[in-house]
């Protein structure tokens, strides 16, 4: 017997409606953005914003060399506003705009309301000027439907003290993710120093139960003081665990036992090669594949601990799927960077709902300029719902039903849910 259905929770029989239905929810649907390097507005100079900082991404950084005969000498030398200028001459004057950085800049402008067939750099300019950064934040809150964002913060740098010490980070949309690429991978280099100078008794080479303690202090410290949804590191692709050198003591003397005590997972970003070319500074990092057994043996011999866990390289994602179906404690997010692109994301969300169905976090922003956080959702919302269509036309294609809420259901956990009982769960 079919059970009747109230109007907000209509049977869905054909794909027109599956279509509809799909597409309102995915659209409506509001986010939380587990991963970006936005700040809220106390952190001043470090929340990014606006089209000069929009052009000058360091996504379209690396596009202007390949076309443009500027030397890095000069690019560097040029204020923020010359390299804008000729970024937009460069990618979308002399040639058209269609790599996915680019694309992004003309969705966003287009959806900002501005007039993207006039070319009108200064037009732009002036709209940015007329906007102050707070009615700037909810008119992109907004449009991209977007309830919160996870920021990037380092507890090694200056610049983000002030607001730390002030103990008020001001517009609670923004959340703290507590970022230690400095003490895992600068442990020798910078860290050690830096946790000297405030106090903290540790030593170099971190080999004495005094150092994993102190340094289980500091983090204690900061996650108090942060109040962090996870902690977080990018890694290299020859990352190593077990490891018997400085990594592999901080991970399980330090880093691990903090995240269990206080239930912050623990995020790894593997497969970032920094540096590849430092001519292009931030644009010059690149992408390798991960041996993955490290990954496997930290998910097995660390049971009670929660992984949240992006892969860099487009070969590794088939692998981090089938680890997912052996390993509860992980948390597979976001298509990270240079996966950030339509075709590669389609092609992994589609292999994730396959081999996992809706127990994964799909995407995430790493929006660093707070515009882009309309272009990079845009984007994603469309494929993700495509792939959903696709997916749920096939059930019903052999009969199953469904229901508007159950669809509800379904995207309120990849957009938010999931991450929230992962979070919460113990
Ligand atoms: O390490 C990271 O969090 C990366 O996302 C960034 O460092 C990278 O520069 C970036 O912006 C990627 O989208
Ligand atoms: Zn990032």
């Amino acid at each position: 017997m079919n059970v009747p259905n109230t109007n907000n929770d209509a049977e869905i029989r054909t794909t027109d409606q599956l279509k509809t239905t799909i597409s309102e929810v995915v659209h409506t649907q509001k986010i939380t953005d587990i991963h970006t390097h936005l700040f809220s507005p106390p952190f001043n100079e470090l929340l990014l914003w606006g089209i000069d900082e929009l052009l000058t991404y360091h996504y379209l950084i690396a596009e202007v060399f390949r076309k443009s005969d500027v030397s890095y000498q000069q690019f560097w030398s040029m204020t923020k506003a010359q390299q804008a200028e000729l970024i937009w001459q460069t990618l979308f004057i002399e040639n058209s705009p269609i790599s996915e950085a680019c694309r992004g800049v003309v969705t966003t402008l287009n959806e900002l309301g501005l007039d993207v067939g006039s070319r009108n750099l200064q037009d732009y300019r002036d709209y940015f000027a007329d906007t102050t950064v707070e009615d700037f934040i909810d008119t992109v809150f907004e449009s991209a439907n977007v309830s919160k964002v996870v920021m990037t913060n380092d507890p090694f740098d200056p610049a983000e003290s002030p607001v730390w010490e002030s103990g008020d980070t001001g517009d609670t949309r923004f959340e703290a993710a507590l970022r230690m690429d400095v003490l895992i991978n600068s442990y020798e280099d910078t860290a050690y120093e830096h946790l000297r100078g405030l106090g903290y008794e540790v030593d170099p080479i971190l080999s004495s139960e005094k150092s994993y303690k102190e340094v289980r202090r500091f983090l204690e410290t900061w996650i108090q003081r942060m109040d962090p949804k996870y902690m977080a590191v990018s890694l290299p692709p020859d990352f190593q665990y077990p490891d018997d050198g400085v990594l592999g003591r901080l991970f399980d003397n330090c880093i691990l036992p903090i995240s269990r005590e206080f239930n912050v997972p623990f995020a790894l970003m593997i497969g970032v090669k920094r540096a590849v070319n430092p001519q292009l500074k931030m644009a010059g990092d690149g992408t390798g594949k991960a041996d993955l057994s490290s990954l496997e043996a930290l998910l097995r011999e660390n049971p009670d601990n929660k992984f949240l866990v992006t892969l860099l390289s487009r070969e590794n994602q088939h692998e981090l799927c089938v680890i997912g179906r052996k390993f509860k404690n992980l948390m597979i997010f976001g298509c990270w960077w240079f996966m950030n692109n339509p075709s590669v994301i389609e092609e992994i969300t589609r292999e994730r709902i396959e081999l996992l169905g809706l127990s994964v976090i799909p995407q995430h922003s790493d929006a660093r300029i707070l515009d882009q956080l309309i272009y990079k959702w845009k984007h994603s919302r469309q494929i993700i719902a495509d792939v959903l269509v696709e997916k749920y036309q096939s059930i019903l294609d052999v009969g199953w039903t469904l229901t508007h809420s159950e669809i509800e259901r379904d995207v309120n956990n990849l957009f938010g849910g999931n991450f929230e009982r992962f979070l919460n769960g113990n």
